[in-house]
């Protein structure tokens, strides 16, 4: 397969965690978003949303959106947990992710660390909305050691990609040692 990202990305970095643990074999083409080459009309008959990352499959197949690639690639691994009710907490904190942390603390990271904005200069909703979604993950984390049930799951894998970088969006990890043991293990599983 071959895996279409942008490695500033932690949408894209998803995958590769990914694909990393499970040691699958890919080839990875770099996409600079910064360029606009995910606007190019290459690009986009590959993926008319016009975003990484994207996966082509044999017989010219490609899925988009980094959770349905996370869950399509980790079907069949122990990543998966094998309870019905288990899958589907891990598929609340997947869906959670998509609306109530990706969009904040990835937000304010591009914003700091590729627009060059000062902390000052960042959406306060967004930094409010950001704050939450790590207070809540502070809270579960510190009750268990991962997001759903006793093992790392898919859910963790796509957290930890824009919550371990959410210092460059201006967020503080210090003042949460639960998420910052939580990274540190998943990052320990991950090789990282
Ligand atoms: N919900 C999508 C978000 C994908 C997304 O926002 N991709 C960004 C990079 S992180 C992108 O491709 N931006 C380029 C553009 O919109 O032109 C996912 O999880 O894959």
């Amino acid at each position: 397969m071959k895996i279409f990202g942008d490695k500033r990305s932690g949408n894209c970095l998803k995958i590769l965690y990914l694909a990393d643990k499970l040691r699958l074999k890919y080839t990875w083409q770099e996409v600079d978003i910064l360029k606009g080459q995910t606007r190019s009309e290459a690009f986009l008959a590959r993926n008319p949303a016009g975003q990484v990352p994207l996966v082509e499959f044999e017989g010219g197949r490609y899925l988009a959106q980094s959770n349905a690639i996370l869950l399509y690639l980790g079907r069949d691994s122990a990543l998966m947990p094998a309870d019905p009710w288990l899958e589907a907490k891990m598929m609340e904190w997947l869906f959670w992710e998509q609306y109530s942390h990706e969009p904040a603390i990835a937000v304010c990271r591009f914003h700091m660390r590729y627009l060059e904005r000062n902390a000052d200069e960042l959406i306060p909703e967004k930094v409010e909305k950001g704050n939450q979604a790590l207070d809540r993950m502070e809270s579960h984390l510190r009750e268990s050691g991962w997001l759903a049930g006793d093992a790392m799951s898919l859910a963790d894998i796509s957290l930890v990609a824009y919550t371990r970088v959410a210092q460059e969006g201006g967020f503080d990890l210090s003042g949460r040692p639960a998420v910052r043991d939580w990274i540190r293990r998943v990052e320990d599983e991950l090789g990282l």
